[in-house]
């Protein structure tokens, strides 16, 4: 922590220390016992919650106050160890919103589950949420631009000591999949993250901190997203955690359920995906419904148990 003088920076510096805390806590992680591709310790299921008209699954299903926290909720009694409030869309093609609307949708919400004792993850590209996100006692941030959108984002996550998910990103959503072009998705992918990460630790980000993100469907098209499950280990041995966020995405289209199918019925795609990546030892995956994802983990939790 830098040593600042003002209020505001006194509250900061106390919001911080009670972050880093928590972001620790929910990372499960200590500085002298951190592994990334550890697999003793338990998978975290981020559950999604989406405050928007237009999220590409859920959008306008959780868009009141009301509605948004009964369903972070209902996250958590499914099995939701983290819940990922978010209040712009990301889906392709989709447009900013203003920083003020964002934050009218977010911030009662982060307020209210915070006191309800659920860790918080708030999903934003916009440094202002996710400082007053924090203050307000959200552990993480969970930016999809990995904190290229806005220049001070890795002042906040410095200054705060969150928890931070660093997510691979090539441009916003207008222009997601004219980015697309890889002559080797993974070693391309995995190059850029760690390129980001090291940037972001020369801005004063603490590796402890990070959580790193391969970004599926983020200038990622139909099988590059395989490829990218696939090389998982690749990312793994950057040697900070991983996040699987494949829940209900296009690519899932056709696969455990009927092709042109709603996303949701992607669910049990998404749980296969889950294993396959609890089994890696991935930090976490985030998900739309916690709940074939829970009843895998479990599953994988008593195999694990069982072996002498
Ligand atoms: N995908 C969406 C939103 N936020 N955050 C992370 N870290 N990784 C992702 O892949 C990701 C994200 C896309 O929209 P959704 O909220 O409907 O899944």
């Amino acid at each position: 922590m830098t040593d600042l003088p003002t209020r505001r920076s006194r509250r900061l510096a106390a919001v911080s220390q009670a972050s880093t805390a928590a972001a620790h806590e929910s990372t499960g992680r200590r500085r002298d016992r951190h592994r990334g591709t550890s697999v003793d310790q338990r998978t975290r299921v981020m559950g999604i919650l989406n405050v928007t008209p237009d999220s590409f699954s859920d959008g306008g299903l959780h868009q009141t106050y009301d509605a948004a926290v009964q369903h972070a909720r209902e996250l958590v009694a499914g099995g939701a160890d983290i819940v990922d409030v978010g209040g712009e869309s990301t889906r392709p093609g989709s447009e900013r919103v203003p920083v003020e609307v964002e934050q009218e949708r977010v911030l009662p919400v982060v307020r209210e589950l915070v006191a309800e004792g659920i860790t918080v993850s708030v999903d934003t590209m916009n440094a202002a949420t996710a400082e007053r996100s924090v203050e307000l006692g959200a552990a993480i941030v969970n930016d999809v631009s990995g904190g290229l959108a806005d220049p001070d984002m890795a002042r906040v996550v410095r200054d705060t000591g969150a928890g931070f998910v660093v997510m691979h990103w090539r441009g916003h959503s207008d222009r997601m999949y004219r980015n697309a072009e890889y002559a080797h998705a993974v070693d391309e992918v995995r190059r850029e993250v760690e390129l980001r990460v090291a940037e972001l630790i020369v801005l004063g980000v603490r590796q402890e901190q990070v959580v790193i993100d391969p970004g599926l469907g983020f200038a990622k098209q139909g099988v590059q997203n395989w490829e990218i499950l696939a090389g998982y280990e690749r990312f793994a041995s950057i040697g900070l955690p991983v996040l699987v966020a494949a829940s209900r995405k296009r690519f899932l289209d056709g696969i455990g359920s009927a092709a042109g199918a709603p996303p949701k019925d992607r669910d049990l795609a998404t749980a296969a995906i889950s294993l396959l990546s609890a089994e890696r030892g991935a930090w976490g995956v985030r998900v739309h419904d916690p709940a074939p994802t829970r009843a895998v983990l479990d599953v994988w939790d008593a195999w694990r148990a069982a072996r002498s």
